[in-house]
């Protein structure tokens, strides 16, 4: 069978799944596009800017929740997983928008979010309102403990992800209840088949009737709790609540409860699935998800990488960490390589709604020059990546964090606000003030800034005089979609110009083998791609292979010698693409790198 045949996890053979060449998008609904003046996003705008998706190489949008929801997680706290969230639109509204997709070749999935529902969910309602509801147990429920001096406390001592206790008090029916995020999310109880029954029912199959192409699925490595609760060990001895996250990632039945989705759920649809798999820092621990025989998911989102720069997860995540090159180079090589030789397949991503932009963290946005450089070489390095390549809203156009210069009050984030308050109330003021300095570099807020569609008024994003929800970056009038559609050399130009490139060499940018050149330079990023498709009859030399050579640091750099990385006879090679603009490379300059400057050679002596 030739190297374009896979088996895929719904148990057919056949050319490669569609969905390993697709490059996603995904879309922040409340920062996309407003439609209708009153400064949230909706689905409308969205389908109003479908074919900007669609010329720019967009094959599939994810929608991150649009579903019914009080909003106090953006959304990831839902209410009704059948009804779509006033502001962002209508259940029709969904529908056209399937529709506009379909009508293009393009697919849509949405935000699957079962770990945990609002607390405003009817299921939450009669499952709090007593203990022999039937539902109770759809829930996670404890009796409270009780210390030396007779105060009461909750069942264990784990710490949450927005700061505080993962455990609430119920007054009415004297217990507490799970939730590893905020209070108004309680965590569904998953050891219980008619709870996980009516999930994969009104949640899922009610969408997927309804034409959409699959989920990605939220904190999908949590649904297992240790069942016998223990309290974790005292690893921040000046908390009150502690690190816990072995106590409910990659849990005992985690595997069982995924298998089951794919084989009574997403597997009858043929629905394509994506899981966010965080704190899961070891490819061996992965690896079972997203092998196609294991039948559970089809790829996953792994983020060693984009944390790179936060502080302990649990305890100081907005405390900058400061990080080398060679350590992001060192994950990049562990997980572009974890799948080779497997049935295994992997994620391409490095912005998302949780972090802050990539050119801000992994770029240089301090001047206009290094800001364009660093976001056209961030856009080749993540279209020569093997895998399916995720985009996110704004960072093909180079989006930036948040001015340095605004306050707290333009952080709406729960979680960052959680850490933040925290801080504050230790009353630790070089705490607070380090805190702010990594919430400006690394906070969720930043992702969900207005995307900047033009130069009027709130930057296109909603009407003139309209308070959009969050306050419209200050820059959108040099930084806009509409300018850079106008010019090919733009950032958007260079997105366009690289995704194609990933299409027409995708044997070796999406299936090809990766070798990293010079891990401990701590200046320049290289790898080698090489074809999975051989060619000709010959033994291994025959296969087409790719230098990819960045610069990631603002001075001049000595270019490697190309012919002996690509191992091909001098003058061999073949520049396929460079990130400076065509009339600046010339073969008198390409023995030095510019700052931020990125190129891709080819090995054309075959
Ligand atoms: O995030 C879950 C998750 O993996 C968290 O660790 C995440 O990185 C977040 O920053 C908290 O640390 C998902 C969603 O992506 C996130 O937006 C939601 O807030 C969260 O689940 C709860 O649904």
């Amino acid at each position: 069978m030739g190297s374009n045949f896979h088996h895929h996890p719904n148990g057919w053979v056949g050319k490669t799944p569609w969905w390993k060449d697709a490059v996603f998008y995904q879309v922040y609904p409340a920062s996309f596009k407003d439609s209708n003046g009153d400064g949230w996003g909706d689905i409308p705008g969205l389908i109003s800017k479908i074919d900007y998706l669609h010329q720019l190489g967009v094959d599939v949008v994810w929608l991150s929740p649009m579903f019914e929801s009080p909003q106090k997680d953006m959304g990831y706290d839902i209410s009704d997983y059948q009804a779509v969230y006033a502001r962002y639109g209508s259940l029709e509204d969904v529908d056209q928008l399937v529709e506009v997709c379909h009508s293009r070749g393009m697919k849509l999935i949405l935000d699957l979010v079962v770990n945990h529902t609002s607390d405003q969910h009817p299921w939450f309602k009669e499952s709090r309102s007593s203990k022999t509801n039937p539902k109770r147990d759809w829930y996670l429920w404890k009796p409270p403990r009780y210390d030396s001096a007779g105060n009461r406390m909750p069942p264990t001592n784990w710490r949450g992800y927005f700061a505080g206790s993962t455990w609430t008090w119920d007054e009415q029916t004297q217990e507490y209840y799970l939730n590893l995020y905020g209070p108004f999310q309680p965590d569904l109880n998953w050891e219980n088949a008619e709870c996980r029954a009516a999930i994969y029912d009104n949640a899922m199959r009610f969408w997927l009737d309804r034409g959409i192409d699959g989920f990605r699925i939220d904190t999908v490595n949590k649904y297992s709790k240790r069942t016998d609760f223990p309290d974790a060990p005292i690893t921040c001895p000046d908390a009150l609540h502690q690190p816990a996250p072995e106590m409910w990632c990659n849990g005992p039945r985690i595997h069982e409860f995924i298998h089951e989705m794919q084989t009574q759920v997403l597997g009858p649809y043929n629905a394509v699935s994506v899981g966010e798999l965080s704190n899961t820092p070891l490819p061996s621990q992965v690896f079972p998800y997203v092998s196609a025989a294991a039948r559970e998911l089809d790829m996953v989102f792994e983020f060693t990488m984009i944390r790179l720069g936060q502080g302990n997860m649990f305890h100081g995540k907005y405390i900058y960490d400061p990080f080398s090159l060679s350590s992001l180079k060192q994950h990049v090589a562990t997980w572009q390589t974890f799948i080779e030789g497997t049935d295994g397949w992997h994620t391409v991503f490095c912005e998302n709604h949780d972090n802050g932009r990539a050119v801000s963290r992994f770029g240089d946005d301090s001047t206009p020059e290094l800001w364009e450089a660093s976001a056209k070489t961030i856009a080749l390095w993540q279209a020569t990546l093997t895998g399916t390549l995720f985009l996110y809203q704004g960072q093909e156009i180079g989006m930036r964090n948040m001015p340095a210069s605004w306050g707290i009050e333009e952080y709406k984030d729960v979680e960052s606000l959680g850490f933040y308050n925290e801080v504050v109330e230790s009353g630790d003021r070089k705490r607070v003030e380090a805190t702010l300095h990594g919430l400006r570099i690394l906070a969720r807020d930043h992702s969900r800034l207005p995307f900047q569609w033009d130069d009027s008024p709130n930057s296109g994003f909603t009407e003139e005089g309209v308070d959009p929800w969050m306050r419209v970056h200050d820059q959108y009038r040099e930084l806009n979609a509409s300018e850079q559609l106008k010019n090919p050399d733009s950032v958007l130009g260079f997105y366009g110009k690289m995704l194609k490139l990933r299409k027409e060499y995708r044997d070796i940018f999406v299936h090809g083998t990766f070798k990293l050149l010079a891990p401990e330079d701590e200046s320049l990023f290289m790898y080698v791609k090489e074809s999975s498709v051989q060619v000709g009859l010959g033994s291994e030399g025959d296969r087409r292979k790719a230098l990819v050579v960045m610069n990631f640091t603002n001075r001049a750099q000595k270019c490697p010698n190309v012919g002996n990385a690509l191992g091909c006879r001098k003058g061999g090679e073949k520049l396929l693409v460079s990130t400076l603009r065509c009339e600046q490379v010339s073969p008198e300059n390409d023995a030095e790198l510019r700052p931020w400057e990125g190129r891709v050679y080819l090995n054309f002596d075959l």
